[in-house]
């Protein structure tokens, strides 16, 4: 058995009466919008009309709904459309019901998964994968229930495997697996969701005859190309592949001296014909840079990589950029790379798999973090152009690409619900709705989660929303400070070392010593500020102007700078580490007064983790400050206990 999530489950028919212009529709999109409205207690005794309409302004996935209890009307142009329209109709009556028309704003609002095929998960912090078992895909009633809970944020692709296609995961293309890829290929359309795989860019390679990943060796290309005949022939609805090339070991054009543009063509022009899109990732950097190298910055390697093959990749690419430069830190620039290609489609991913932000074990609601990235003006057009931020580059309005929009790693498992931390559920429920709309706000996002998950009671709304708004900045505070990042224990990414990435081979170094810390990336050192647009590059040029969050990505500086607020950088290391302690032990109070409001286990499991949460919390603040405590030997001005 697992938990709901946020949908509405009632096995009875609510006795609503739906009527659709063609009462015989074999769509399986109508049926299955038929299904969700006939179990929707909200809509006892009343009428729900499904109506197809010309109205162009709907595009393929929106939808109009309106009327008045006891009768509604949803119109949109297409059966996807409608269905959306009847799972936001079941939500709007539960929250309350007003006249919406609403068309994604996003034309691509995927799912990546990290699920390995002997079903472990890289990454994953629920449980197992619910996709692979014993290297075979499985399909039974959870599917289901995943399919149906991403149509109703509107998530309409999934990457079902791993990034990192190893062992039998390359053979998931094979005529062996495509059987089963073919059923969960209609399960997912049925909800609107196009399914998407990831590839081994090396797959040739094991071909005797041909031993090479080449790209432009045309045995390579054609190989590709009766690949993708073979796969559609048997799976036409499959949206298209993802790839990882060139990076942390895996292979790419690189080796064949290659640009990652003819590396992704090739691919691309073998599943042009089936209208397929291949998703090419720009997470390509050298992950063993020698401390002693002062030059390479990892911070600007995607750029480095991409930004001059803008208008070289075909028009069925897409480019997915990690939101900032580095790896889903808790706070990072945005990627340079956003408004700098017109001419290549762009899309953004993000991580809702909490790798850096607590892995599901502590509260991180991401949202007010991606919502910032999102409204962050790049300034594409111009200096004072106003209309290019990151969300327009995304959706694709800044340059009129053909294919963008917005991605996530996923943070579903096998665990009862779902996502390890029940409150972890606001981020992929958030990611959906925001992915739709943009313009939504963390704040009404996670009111609507709540609402939907825990009903309608008042305290448990305002708590909850209380814990979920502090989570990030407080998750912020206790961990490394202002933008540094990686002062976690290597490899498993979880719990303060502050000097764990500093003495491994991974690469990546905040250089800290008894005066300073951080790597100077302004144009005396790596010059990396210099690759933003202006006014960025100039506002990230210099420490007076870096906003503050950012300072130590950007700057090499002494403890004893001072900041705006007055205080020294030591002191407000101090002072963050212990106020974000303290915001764990507020959260862990207000989660405490909603005893008998929510359902019990629900409540013991999230309080155990919360437990955890405040224990952690209080060991990242005492490692962190020790640490810096130690390398400065400067006392803290508040006199609190540093070990
Ligand atoms: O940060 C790294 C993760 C890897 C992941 C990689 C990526 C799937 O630690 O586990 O690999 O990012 O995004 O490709």
């Amino acid at each position: 058995m697992y938990t709901k999530l946020w949908l509405d489950y009632e096995t009875n028919d609510s006795g609503v009466r739906v009527l659709f212009d063609d009462p015989f529709s074999e769509d399986r999109k109508i049926q299955n919008a038929v299904k969700e409205l006939k179990h929707c207690r909200f809509l006892k005794d009343k009428t729900v009309c499904l109506r197809i309409t010309r109205d162009e302004s709907l595009g393929e996935e929106g939808y109009h709904i309106y009327g008045n209890d006891p009768e509604y009307t949803i119109e949109a142009a297409s059966e996807t459309g409608l269905l959306y329209g009847a799972f936001r109709l079941i939500s709007l009556l539960r929250l309350g019901f007003r006249e919406v028309c609403e068309v994604p704003e996003n034309r691509l609002r995927m799912l990546n998964h990290w699920d390995n095929m002997d079903g472990t998960i890289e990454r994953g912090y629920s449980g197992n994968s619910f996709f692979f078992e014993n290297n075979e895909l499985i399909i039974n009633q959870r599917t289901e229930d995943y399919a149906r809970c991403l149509c109703s944020i509107g998530i309409n692709g999934v990457v079902i495997n791993n990034v990192n296609v190893k062992d039998e995961a390359c053979r998931l293309i094979d005529d062996r697996h495509l059987i089963q890829v073919k059923k969960l290929s209609e399960l997912f359309s049925s909800y609107g969701v196009k399914l998407f795989l990831s590839l081994n860019y090396a797959a040739t390679m094991e071909d005797e005859r041909i031993q090479s990943a080449d790209p432009l060796d045309p045995r390579v290309g054609l190989w590709w190309e009766r690949k993708f005949d073979e796969i559609y022939e048997k799976v036409p609805e499959l949206g298209g592949f993802l790839v990882k090339a060139d990076s942390e070991g895996r292979p790419g054009p690189f080796t064949y001296e290659r640009t990652q543009a003819e590396g992704a063509n090739m691919l691309a022009r073998a599943l042009k014909k089936h209208g397929g899109i291949l998703v090419w990732r720009c997470f390509v950097y050298n992950c063993q840079q020698d401390w002693r190298d002062l030059k390479t910055d990892r911070a600007r390697a995607s750029y480095d990589y991409f930004h001059n093959l803008d208008g070289c990749f075909d028009d069925n690419v897409v480019l997915q950029i990690k939101n900032g430069p580095m790896d889903f830190q808790v706070r990072e620039p945005v990627s340079p790379l956003f408004g700098q290609m017109p001419h290549t489609n762009q899309m953004i991913e993000f991580q809702i798999a909490q790798e850096y932000t607590g892995q599901q074990r502590h509260v991180c609601y991401l949202i007010p973090w991606f919502k910032e990235v999102l409204e962050f003006e790049i300034c594409a057009k111009g200096e004072n152009s106003r209309d290019s931020k990151v969300k327009d580059v995304v959706s694709g309005k800044t340059f009129d690409y053909k294919i963008s929009g917005m991605c996530a790693v996923a943070n579903t498992g096998s665990d009862e619900n779902w996502t390890g931390h029940d409150l972890a559920a606001a981020n992929l429920y958030g990611f959906g709705r925001l992915a739709f709309d943009p313009e939504l706000s963390a704040e009404e996002i996670a009111s609507e989660w709540i609402r939907l998950t825990y009903g309608n009671n008042e305290k448990v709304l305002q708590n909850i929303q209380k814990i979920l708004m502090m989570s990030w900045p407080a998750y912020e505070k206790y961990n490394a400070p202002l933008g540094i990042g990686w002062m976690v224990t290597p490899s498993v990414h979880y719990g303060p070392d502050p000097d764990g990435y500093e003495y491994s081979k991974w690469g990546t170094y905040h250089k800290a010593d008894c005066r300073a810390i951080g790597v100077e990336r302004n144009a005396s050192g790596t010059g990396y500020a210099g690759l933003y647009l202006e006014p960025n590059a100039s506002m990230y040029e210099n420490p007076e102007t870096t906003p503050e969050e950012l300072l130590l990505f950007f700057h090499r500086l002494p403890y004893s700078y001072v900041l705006k607020s007055g205080k020294t950088l030591i002191q407000h290391i101090y002072d963050t580490h212990f106020e974000g302690a303290e915001d764990v032990e507020r959260m862990t109070e207000l989660f405490r007064e909603l005893r008998g409001l929510i359902e019990e286990k629900a409540f013991d499991r999230i309080e155990k983790r919360l437990e955890h949460q405040l224990w952690h919390s209080k060991e990242w603040r005492d490692v962190i400050n020790s640490y810096f405590y130690r390398k400065t030997l400067i006392e803290d001005e508040k006199g609190r206990k540093l070990y």
